[in-house]
């Protein structure tokens, strides 16, 4: 097939207008008189799409010609965002774009509000998995994203007074123009059914799946920018087998029933879970987490014989790294097909296994540590459970080598965690069946080494690594804030700082330069008035993150109920004006967190109606939190809040992406803050609240909320104003969780914490040195870029080189 080449697209805007109209003609099938805004849309989508696809046809021929190492990335979430605009940006083709879509009689914003995102992802670990997959592809890192393409995403959320609710989110309803099907490329996943022996071996069975699903792939693109790599998302859609729907019964006008097995397997793909934290031991999402690792494997195993044989070379050409303990199935399920169907011998096997795969935790909760019911594998992957169980007799066996009759660290240690209904530990397989692992910031990673992990650690020293998050600048910066990216690019001589992010640190000069401080400032009132959240001259301080009690939230409505009393009991004071901002969704099912959403809708009317406080106090919440509205967000605020009790928040890619756009941040010293700290200065850098350690030993010593209720008078008649029913029954059960128990220590640092905000509003009020502190956060940001911590995966953990693609340009 060599020397067929395709015709190159062109980029002018004649050219484009001729490639626009064939898409509108031939795949759209409408024609100019009769176009939509929808129709234009797709066509659009479709000609940016195709500017991407011939890149990636040479991204393609380039990688597989040098036969590489691979990186795959499995991750069950990904919160890619809006495509449109990226890829207008990423394929230089946002002018003739606009005039071509100008001269059908649509503007290029009209069509980006078609633009529906796909939501499928929870949180931070999707958010991160979309940043990595793109810095990938622009340091020209040879690499396939697997996940799952969830029919509905994360849910569609509305505010009211009333709290939370949540919708479906059908993302592709209308559907997809950014993907690619590809049913050929289908793979068959079973479950359930028995083992059976197979003669003259003792490790190697055959199973026997009781049910069969297919899993259809589509893939996205994601390019690089600034380069020329396209690399892809694989995403698996689950599909019922021919043999799933029961003819005789839907002749018998059992409709219902005929179709029955078909709409269980299909099942499987058709939700996200919205929980990211919380262990929800369902079968279904087991079946998930299976279905994402089965088909995957078997693709990357496909396209590893696309150039090599046999499989002394799979480890030196695959990394595979674990987004979370979500895909560790892949472990047991490699073995099985090394063991099982290719027949390797099981020493030589697990040496392959474990110099493949790589496993990246993201949290410290002990309740996001996710186990399954040994009985639930048992039935629903009994050969696994097989794997599993000799997997871990031989790593008990290693570990008593090491620790003669220290009976309980093999108990800790143990892959299965012993008591009434014994269970799976997936961390600690992952641990096991990895060659690194790596926590998400520095205090992350030394505290799985000290705490969570601590025996593993003792074990295996060398395996643990910190690689600390970082965002992507383009999205974060470039797109989500195109008036300080343009500011920045004349304040740098050019824009190269969007490919290497240190450059910012250039801007560190211009803090003390008035003129451009002037503008700087004039550029994030223009932000805000964009934002149309409230006065844009008020202090913007936004909190925008999922709902969970460890990154108390419930703190900040401490923090406003205070000022609102303040307020009231001096009216005519000089108040500092404030916007406080919350956004971010709650786990349907975490009650406590969506008491805590209603409390705060509850208490933005109650100041709303009130003429004494409201010209000075203003809480909202947007609804539906996801990465478009955090595009609008961020580059408005001026206070991050990242107030989450210290040790609990892994990292924090918000805070990342808020410092970035010149936020200042008012933290603990929690997940990612301290790098974000040390790297802005203490001067640019509110901080308050325990440290990690304090906090922890503040538990051990006995921590008594009532204390500091009974000590701190304002505290005392914030928490009395909840418990007195006028923000509802809602403020009284978050009142009575706080005195009765505070898990996450709330009142002890409550005071810490508003001295801190007077410290924000004594500095607010000098807009110079403000302004100054805002420059100074986005100069200093630069170590947060994705491309950094890619480069950092890359070198440290996958031990992989780029790939560059040759342009035609
Ligand atoms: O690593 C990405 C992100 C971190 O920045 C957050 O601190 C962490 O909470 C988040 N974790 C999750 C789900 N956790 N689990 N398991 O989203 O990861």
């Amino acid at each position: 097939r060599q020397g067929i080449g395709l015709r190159k697209l062109g980029r002018t805007t004649d050219e484009f207008q001729q490639d626009l109209l064939s898409n509108l003609y031939y795949r759209r099938g409408t024609t100019v008189e009769s176009a939509s805004a929808r129709d234009a849309y797709e066509a659009l989508s479709q000609t940016v799409r195709d500017h991407l696809a011939q890149r990636r046809a040479r991204t393609a021929a380039a990688q597989f010609a040098s036969n590489p190492r691979w990186v795959y990335y499995l991750s069950a979430e990904y919160l890619l965002g809006a495509q449109l605009e990226q890829n207008l940006l990423y394929s230089g083709t946002g002018e003739p774009a606009a005039e071509a879509v100008k001269a059908l009689g649509f503007s290029l914003e009209d069509l980006e509000d078609l633009d529906v995102e796909p939501g499928l992802g929870n949180g931070g670990l999707g958010r991160l998995a979309a940043c990595l997959v793109d810095s990938l592809a622009t340091r020209d890192i040879p690499a396939v994203g697997y996940g799952i393409r969830y029919d509905l995403g994360i849910f569609r959320q509305i505010i009211t007074e009333n709290g939370q609710t949540e919708l479906p989110d059908d993302w592709a309803f209308q559907g997809n123009p950014w993907e690619f099907p590809a049913p050929d490329d289908r793979q068959t996943v079973g479950f359930y059914g028995h083992t059976e022996p197979i003669a003259g071996s003792t490790t190697r069975k055959t199973w026997v799946p009781g049910e069969i699903v297919l899993g259809e792939p589509s893939h996205m693109l994601v390019p690089g920018y600034g380069t020329e790599t396209v690399n892809i998302v694989r995403l698996w859609s689950a599909k019922a087998s021919e043999a799933s729907f029961d003819l005789s019964r839907f002749s018998a006008g059992q409709y219902a029933e005929a179709v029955q097995e078909a709409v269980r397997a299909e099942n499987i793909s058709k939700v996200l879970y919205p929980d990211d934290s919380t262990e929800l031991g369902r079968e279904l999402r087991l079946k998930q987490q299976y279905f994402l690792v089965s088909c995957s494997l078997r693709d990357i195993v496909r396209r590893f014989r696309l150039r090599n044989e046999g499989w002394d070379t799979f480890a030196d050409k695959t990394v595979i790294q674990l987004n979370d303990t979500h895909p560790t199935i892949a472990i047991p399920e490699l073995m099985r097909l090394l063991v099982d169907e290719y027949e390797v011998e099981w020493e030589k096997a697990w040496e392959i296994t474990r110099s493949t795969f790589a496993y990246t935790c993201h949290t410290l909760l002990p309740e996001a540590l996710e186990t399954w019911p040994v009985r639930m594998f048992e039935k629903l992957l009994p050969r696994h459970l097989e794997i599993i169980y000799l997997i871990n007799m031989l790593f008990l066996r290693e570990v008593e080598a090491r620790f003669p009759g220290d009976h309980d660290r093999l108990r800790r240690m143990s892959i299965i965690q012993e008591g009434p209904e014994r269970r799976v530990r997936m961390a600690h397989l992952a641990v096991v069946g990895t060659e690194a692992v790596n926590g998400v910031a520095e205090l992350h990673s030394k505290l799985l080494r000290e705490t969570v992990l601590d025996d593993f650690a003792a074990l295996w020293p060398a395996k643990f690594q910190n690689v600390t998050n970082g965002v992507s600048p383009r999205r974060f910066v470039k797109l989500a804030n195109p008036r300080l990216s343009d500011l920045i690019t004349e304040g740098l001589g050019d824009e190269t700082w969007l490919r290497d992010l240190d450059r910012l640190a250039g801007l560190e000069p211009l803090a003390d330069d008035s003129s451009f401080r002037e503008r700087w400032q004039a550029i994030k009132r223009a932000n805000k008035v964009d934002l149309a959240a409230g006065d844009p001259d008020s202090l913007t301080d936004v909190m925008i993150k999922r709902f969970h009690e460890y990154k108390r939230q419930q703190l900040k409505v401490l923090h406003v109920i205070t000022l609102y009393q303040r307020i009231r009991q001096n009216p005519a004071a000089d108040w500092v004006p404030r916007t406080v901002l919350f956004a971010g969704k709650a786990a349907p099912a975490y009650h406590a967190a969506k008491d805590i959403i209603r409390l705060i809708a509850t208490i933005a009317a109650r100041i709303e109606a009130d003429p004494v406080v409201s010209p000075h106090l203003k809480v909202v919440f947007p609804s539906n939190y996801n990465v478009t509205l955090a595009e609008r967000i961020i580059p408005a605020a001026d206070l991050s809040e990242q107030i989450s009790l210290a040790g609990k928040e892994a990292s924090g890619t918000g805070n990342m992406k808020l410092a970035l756009n010149g936020a200042v941040t008012i933290g603990t010293l929690d997940g990612a803050n301290i790098e974000i700290r040390a790297r802005v200065g203490e001067d640019n850098f509110f901080l308050f609240g325990m440290d990690a350690y304090e906090a922890a030993q503040a538990r051990i010593n006995g921590y008594h909320p009532r204390h500091f209720y009974e000590r701190d008078e304002e505290l005392r008649a914030a928490l009395d104003t909840l418990t007195s029913g006028i923000f509802g029954e809602v403020g009284r059960r978050v009142a009575a969780s706080l005195l009765d128990w505070d898990e996450y220590l709330t009142l002890a640092d409550f005071r810490s914490y508003l001295e801190s905000q007077e410290q924000v509003e004594k500095t607010w009020r000098d807009p110079t040195r403000w302004t100054r502190m805002s420059i100074l956060n986005t100069a200093h940001s630069g170590f947060f870029s994705s491309d950094r911590t890619v480069a950092d995966y890359a070198a440290r953990i996958w031990r992989v080189a780029p790939v560059p693609v040759i342009g035609e340009d």
